[in-house]
């Protein structure tokens, strides 16, 4: 099949069966540690011709299998949604301990919250043969937030007032993270953490 990721395509829906089939053993291995559920979900995607396309022209850069293999972070992109702000950090040392790839960076965004209330803990990994997967992993609640924000970016047509919104999102964001840390001090709490 010819797409824009040209002759790498095969070998990027290889490594996405790969990170697909690990996570599920990681998730096993969590539960039978924690002896709880660590994992509410978790989504993939190969990123689509026209997000790759509108992505190259903000970088400048051509839009040709090679550019997207080396400068696109996020062809490949996991979501894996927690319950608890500490399950993060669970998984973010477990994905650590994978040999499946390498972690080549790592962004918390849930210390560093951006401006805007974005709250979420993104890594980028890479493969022996060097494609490049983007995971994020965040509570239930900061992935609720993140997913109404996104639509303010693609919503052309929003006839309500957009700084309002923008406010509104900031102070729910704001809130979210507060309920997030008294759920875990509860949850805490409940197992004698505390
Ligand atoms: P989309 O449409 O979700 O794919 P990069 O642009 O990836 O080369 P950057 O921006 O430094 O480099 O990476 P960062 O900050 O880690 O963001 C990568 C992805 O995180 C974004 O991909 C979004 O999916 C998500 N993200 C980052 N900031 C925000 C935010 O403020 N709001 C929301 N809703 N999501 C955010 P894309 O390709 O920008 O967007």
């Amino acid at each position: 099949m010819e797409t824009i990721y040209g002759e790498h395509y095969e070998k990027i829906l290889s490594f996405i069966e790969v990170l697909e089939t690990e996570i599920v053993q990681m998730e096993t291995k969590l539960e039978a540690a924690y002896k709880m559920n660590i994992i509410d979900h978790t989504m993939t995607r190969l990123k689509s011709e026209e997000s790759i396309i509108e992505k190259c022209s903000k970088k400048g850069i051509k839009p040709t299998p090679y550019n997207i293999v080396n400068y696109i972070h996020d062809t490949i992109g996991v979501r894996i949604i927690c319950t608890f702000i500490d399950d993060v950090y669970k998984v973010r040392d477990a994905l650590r301990g994978l040999s499946i790839f390498k972690v080549v960076e790592e962004k918390d965004y849930i210390y560093n919250a951006k401006p805007n209330g974005y709250r979420s803990y993104h890594m980028i990994v890479k493969n022996d043969e060097g494609y490049l997967a983007e995971i994020q992993i965040r509570t239930i609640s900061m992935d609720t937030w993140a997913a109404l924000e996104h639509d303010i970016k693609y919503k052309k047509d929003i006839k309500a007032n957009k700084e309002l919104i923008t406010a509104e999102l900031k102070r729910c964001a704001d809130e979210l993270a507060s309920t997030d840390v008294s759920m875990q001090t509860i949850r805490n709490m409940i197992f004698g953490e505390i």
